[in-house]
């Protein structure tokens, strides 16, 4: 394809300023100048972002009737709270850059939105709580704490708020697989079950390979990925297994070894065909997660109704 055309955003004379201020270190607003494709790639991965936590609070939400104390059970209504939060600041994010609500709702609900494969999985037994936040908590913290640096102000803002929270999370989740690790048999059972399910997919939720990644050169040139999806997968195996490892649990990959030579966790392969067929809409959750979305949107509809109701009243209100 030709790049002489009127189209070619790198004959935009404000591309060079722009690119001059990402370079600076300096964050980039709601009202300034910026490329048609940063507004566009922004768009789409916050509002992926934002449907991920959305949906993410069906996994553990599910297990709040059935926490096994008041403590835990505490616990786990904070996190998911926390997790409706975080979505509300990231659609908030995505709306500073022109998206709507209802849009971005829409492409969800109707199936056309990504959301965080690994929200695609079931939560079988209370263990999964633990083992969600410990490691997809884990994976989420290590992946915004990048993006905590990104060039865009209301997102990087967004980012440092949301890992703060989801420090809490990691801990809790931390802390009650290591209870159970070193607890009774059956407790000990259920942890390691909980990681045979859940370690591959948190090592997918992070994106694929670097080489099928489309969309990282561009986000990396713009100063919104600051690291590739494998860099930051190493940094969460780095991290985790030693972790795992001393908690007495052991690692579902045969392959997984220690190099010497770059102090890095080799992991064996990844199942990308199973990774694709979730993102493509065919995990084991995909249609019950969206079902209890839809249900919730129409039967929150009155609290929506009612709000825009209260508004307009307050609205006329101050206008007498
Ligand atoms: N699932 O070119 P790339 C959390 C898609 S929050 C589904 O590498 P990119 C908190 C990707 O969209 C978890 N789709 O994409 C929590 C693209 O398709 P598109 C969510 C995926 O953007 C914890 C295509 O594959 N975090 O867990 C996935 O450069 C506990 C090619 O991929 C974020 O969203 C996937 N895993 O890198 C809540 C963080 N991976 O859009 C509750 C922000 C890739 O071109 C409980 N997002 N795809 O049609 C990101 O950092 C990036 O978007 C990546 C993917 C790293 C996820």
């Amino acid at each position: 394809m030709s790049m002489t055309t009127a189209q070619d955003p790198r004959l935009d004379p404000r591309l060079e300023a722009f690119e001059a201020r990402i370079a600076r270190g300096e964050k980039i607003e709601p009202g300034d100048w910026m490329p048609d494709e940063y507004r566009r790639q922004l768009i789409r991965m916050i509002s992926q972002h934002a449907h991920s936590e959305y949906v993410g609070m069906l996994p553990e939400g599910e297990w709040i009737t059935r926490a096994p104390s008041l403590r835990r059970k505490m616990i786990l209504m904070a996190k998911v709270q926390d997790e409706a939060g975080h979505g509300q600041y990231l659609y908030h994010a995505a709306e500073t850059l022109g998206a709507t609500r209802e849009d971005m709702m829409d492409a969800l609900l109707s199936g056309r939105a990504k959301y965080s494969s690994i929200f695609n999985y079931p939560s079988l037994t209370w263990a999964d709580v633990g083992m969600i936040g410990w490691l997809v908590d884990g994976a989420a913290i290590k992946n915004q704490t990048m993006l905590a640096g990104c060039s865009y102000g209301p997102y990087s803002r967004a980012m440092v708020r949301i890992c703060s929270e989801e420090t809490f999370h990691h801990k809790q989740g931390k802390e009650m697989i290591l209870t159970y690790a070193a607890g009774t048999p059956a407790q000990r059972r259920m942890a390691q079950d909980a990681l045979n399910r859940w370690w591959w997919p948190s090592l997918m939720m992070l994106g694929p390979h670097d080489q099928d990644s489309p969309n990282t050169a561009v986000l990396s040139r713009w100063g919104i990925k600051l690291k590739s999806n494998d860099e930051v997968r190493q940094e969460f195996i780095n991290e985790h297994v030693p972790e795992l490892l001393e908690a007495g649990l052991s690692i579902p990959d045969p392959d997984l070894r220690f190099d010497e030579a770059s102090g890095n966790w080799i992991h064996g392969p990844i199942n990308w065909d199973e990774f694709w067929a979730v993102v493509k809409g065919n995990g084991p959750m995909n249609r019950a997660r969206l079902e209890a979305r839809r249900f919730a949107h129409e039967d929150g509809a009155w609290v929506r109704e009612a709000l825009a109701a209260y508004g307009a009243r307050s609205q006329a209100q101050a206008a007498d």
